[in-house]
């Protein structure tokens, strides 16, 4: 046995059953990421963290175990990062991409639940997910009904704390919040037994802060016209983002930035010129989900922005750095974690006007909106924002999916018509 499986071993994982979720994924990955051309040279570095999300990273987690320090699982990027790194805690993301894990989940949930509920509890239930043992808390919130009523039942069985994320956004809300935040530094604390001190979190801000900037300046080389990038790449990065190490990704994407900065200098592009500008709105696509954005630039699309958890919702909005006491400061980490648009808030005005003014900033041709299956909240309010759309004279198309490939062949030929019809070349 590898002295990577017996580290999974020690971690009480199904071995044969993890190795299988792994060549899973890799085909996957082939099959769309993989088969592209013209890749930048700096990508390697997210395909490498990509792989060894269930490899070295575990293995570097297990070790900061043996020297005391704790990881904090998490499913949802309200969860602030920075108070669970001045905790002395390691944040990691736990939602599962992946098709293979779903039928596991089916067996003890519901069927009609959403993919990325069923994939991430079905790696949990057949032990393939190296995170579940070496976490000492999950973090749940309290967006969509799926999701609270699935934590409810996970509480039960693990150490598991539930943030409670407002609906709205008065101020009597954003009061509710900034409480929730406060006792999730007192849980961290309890867990960690370091106490969040000003020095401490400020360094965590300016931490993730310098990582916003890395990804927003991404966003704003996809801006050109080709991008030097394509959409699927993008979201390779995206996806690491969630699970690597952040001052080691943000160096990491400084140098890819670097590159196709002298690529669009170079006036080179993977792109072919005139290729159709679309954006996705919608859900999250996270690691082993690459199904829409491969389809969509299979068919001569490029995506050139994503609004998603696994794109502008992650990194916009920078946290104000200029409060100096650990009370100002806390609640400037809530604020900035209150203004990310998910469609669990309602009226929801922020995010379709974000949409709107997303598609003029990317100079977009047209919106595909991502819905996976059953999440009530992106599907009632695509109605809103094809609406807001159709007044602005943008095209957009609605596609409703799970994480198998059944639906692939239908999905394409839709694409392809979407993205046929779209308006002349871009500028
Ligand atoms: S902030 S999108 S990460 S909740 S897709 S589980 S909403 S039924 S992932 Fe999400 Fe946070 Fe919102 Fe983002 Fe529910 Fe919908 Fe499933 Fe979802």
């Amino acid at each position: 046995m590898s002295e990577h499986n017996t580290v999974l071993q020690e971690l009480g994982l199904n071995v044969e059953l993890h190795d299988e979720v792994l060549k899973y994924v890799d085909r996957t990955f082939q099959q769309t990421v993989g088969a592209q051309q013209g890749r930048p040279e700096g990508i390697s570095y997210f395909d490498h963290v990509l792989h060894e999300s269930h490899g070295g990273r575990v293995a570097e987690l297990v070790k900061q175990k043996k020297n005391g320090k704790k990881t904090v699982g998490t499913f949802c990027i309200y969860v602030p990062e920075e108070l669970a790194m001045a905790a002395n805690t390691v944040p990691v993301a736990l939602c599962g991409g992946t098709q293979f894990s779903v039928p596991h989940a089916e067996k003890m949930f519901p069927r009609d639940i959403c993919p990325l509920i069923k994939s991430t509890l079905g790696l949990a239930f057949s032990k393939t997910c190296p995170y579940g043992p070496l976490k000492s808390m999950a973090v749940g919130e309290t967006t969509c009904d799926a999701k609270k009523k699935t934590w409810e039942i996970l509480a039960g069985k693990v150490n598991f704390h539930v943030m409670e994320l407002p609906q709205k956004k008065d101020p009597l809300d954003v009061e509710l919040w900034r409480n929730a935040v406060r006792e999730f530094q007192t849980k961290l604390e309890g867990l960690s037994g370091t106490r969040v001190d000003s020095a401490g979190l400020g360094e965590a801000i300016r931490v993730m802060n310098n990582k916003r900037r890395a990804l927003q300046k991404l966003a704003d080389l996809r801006e050109a016209s080709p991008p030097p990038v394509s959409g699927l790449d993008a979201l390779v990065v995206m996806q690491a983002a969630l699970s690597d190490e952040p001052v080691r990704f943000t160096a990491a994407l400084n140098r890819l930035n670097a590159e196709l900065v002298q690529r669009r200098e170079d006036g080179f592009s993977p792109v072919a010129n005139g290729a159709k500008r679309v954006m996705i709105a919608g859900c999250p696509s996270v690691m082993g989900n690459w199904k829409v954005h491969s389809l969509v630039e299979q068919s001569g699309a490029v995506i050139v922005h994503d609004e998603s958890c696994t794109g502008s919702r992650y990194f916009e909005h920078l946290i104000d750095e200029t409060a100096t006491d650990l009370a100002g400061q806390v609640n400037a980490v809530a604020d900035r974690y209150m203004k990310i648009n998910c469609a669990c808030f309602t009226p929801n005005k922020e995010r379709i006007d974000s949409v709107v003014q997303k598609v003029k900033e990317y100079n977009v041709q047209g919106v595909v909106q991502y819905v996976l299956q059953t999440c009530h909240g992106y599907n009632i309010e695509a109605m809103r924002i094809e609406a807001a759309l159709k007044a602005a004279n943008v095209p957009s198309l609605k596609i409703v999916t799970d994480y198998s490939e059944e639906d692939a062949g239908q999905l394409r030929t839709r694409i392809e018509a979407f993205v046929e019809q779209l308006g002349g070349s871009a500028s």
